[in-house]
C-alpha cells in the first residue's frame, strides 16, 4: 500500500481546489502563531525544505521559491532595462528583495509589508531565502500598508513588483488586487516603469482568477503581457502580469538578454536567462483564451475572493 512508504510527522493540507487537497509532509513545525494580521507558520518539510506559510496557504519554500521568485523580479526589471529604484510591496521571507538587488543598477529597494511579525520570523527562521537582503545598505524596510506608501510616491519607481499573499477573503491583502490599487501603483510608477504582480493559479481548474487580474491590470497600463512558472510546491502552474507604457518585446533575443544580465547584474541565476525569457513569453493558447472570455474587472466594491485555506495536522504519531 502507497501510504505505507510516508514519514511525515506532520500533514499540512492546502486546498487547491474545493475538490483537491496538495498534502505537504512536514518533518518540524518551526514557528506556529496567530499575528495582528494572519496565521503563521514556518515549516520544515519532508522534499522541499523550510517553507513560509500564511492561513493556510502556501507562499513558498527554500526547495523551489527560485522558481517563483526569479520569475517574478526579473522580466520586469529586464523589461525596463536599466532599473535604479524599485519598490517590493509584501514579499515577507526577503526573496523579492534578494533578486532585485541582484541588478548592479538597483540604488533602492524599498519593501513595504503589513505584517512586522511575518518578516521577523523570516529574517530569524529563513536566512536561506533573504541571504542577508535585509542587511544591504540600498533595502528599506517599512511595516506598513502598501496603500498609504504608494500615496506618498509619485513617479518615484522605476520597477514595482506586487508580491502578496492569494487574495482570501479573510486575509490582509485581497484589495490589493483591484483596478483601484494598480491605479495608485501606476501613479507611483515613473512614465516608463514595469509593474509586476503575482497572479495566481494557470491550471484550467482555477484559471479565472489570473484571466481576470490579467484584464484588471490591461485597464491601467496599454502594455501587458501575461507569463507563468511551474512551481511543484504550489500544485499549478503560477501565473504572472506585467504592465507598463513601454514597448514589451515579447521574441527577446536570447544573447541580447544574456548579454544585458551578463553586464547589469551580479548573476548567479538559477531559472532565467534569454532562453527561458523568451519561453516565458510564449503563452499557451488556453491561457491567452481564457484571458480573452472573461472581462470581468476587480475593483474594491468587487474584489476578488480567492479559494482555500489550509491546516496543519500531526499524524498522532
Ligand atoms: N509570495 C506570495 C506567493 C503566493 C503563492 N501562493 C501559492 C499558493 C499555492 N497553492
Amino acid at each position: 500500500m502507497p501510504g505505507a512508504e510516508l514519514r511525515a510527522d506532520y500533514w499540512l493540507n492546502e486546498y487547491i481546489t474545493p475538490w483537491d487537497i496538495y498534502q505537504h509532509g512536514l518533518t518540524r513545525i518551526l514557528v506556529q502563531k496567530r499575528t495582528r494580521f494572519q496565521e503563521m507558520s514556518i515549516v520544515e518539510t519532508g522534499a522541499y525544505g523550510k517553507a513560509l506559510v500564511l492561513d493556510g496557504k502556501w507562499q513558498s519554500s527554500t526547495g523551489d521559491e527560485f522558481l517563483y521568485h526569479e520569475p517574478l523580479v526579473h522580466p520586469a526589471m529586464l523589461v525596463h532595462g536599466s532599473p535604479r529604484r524599485v519598490l517590493v510591496l509584501g514579499g515577507g521571507e526577503g526573496a523579492t528583495v534578494r533578486e532585485a538587488l541582484r541588478w548592479k543598477t538597483v540604488e533602492k529597494v524599498t519593501m513595504v509589508d503589513i505584517d512586522g511579525e511575518v518578516v521577523e520570523a523570516c529574517r530569524e527562521h529563513l536566512p536561506e531565502m533573504h541571504q542577508g537582503a535585509f542587511d544591504d545598505p540600498r533595502t528599506e524596510l517599512i511595516i506598513g500598508d502598501a496603500l498609504e506608501v504608494l500615496d506618498q510616491d509619485e513617479g518615484a519607481w522605476d520597477v514595482i513588483v506586487s508580491d502578496l499573499s492569494d487574495p482570501i477573503e479573510e486575509g490582509p491583502s485581497y484589495k490589493l488586487f483591484t483596478r483601484d490599487y494598480f491605479e495608485k501603483v501606476r501613479r507611483a510608477l515613473a512614465k516608463d516603469g514595469v509593474f509586476v504582480v503575482q497572479a495566481g493559479p494557470v491550471a484550467p481548474a482555477e484559471i479565472r482568477l489570473h484571466a481576470r487580474l490579467v484584464r484588471t491590470v490591461r485597464t491601467v497600463f496599454p502594455n501587458v503581457v501575461s507569463y507563468a512558472s511551474h512551481v511543484p510546491t504550489y500544485g499549478s502552474p503560477w501565473g504572472f502580469a506585467l504592465g507598463t507604457a513601454r514597448e514589451i518585446d515579447l521574441r527577446p533575443d536570447p544573447e541580447a538578454i544574456d548579454r544585458l544580465l551578463a553586464e547589469k547584474t551580479t548573476g548567479g541565476f538559477r531559472f532565467l536567462d534569454g532562453r527561458t525569457l523568451l519561453g516565458l513569453f510564449q503563452v499557451p493558447k488556453y491561457v491567452r483564451d481564457a484571458i480573452d472570455a472573461d472581462d470581468t474587472i476587480y475593483t474594491m466594491d468587487e474584489p476578488p475572493t480567492f479559494f482555500g485555506t489550509g491546516v496543519a495536522e500531526g499524524n498522532g504519531g
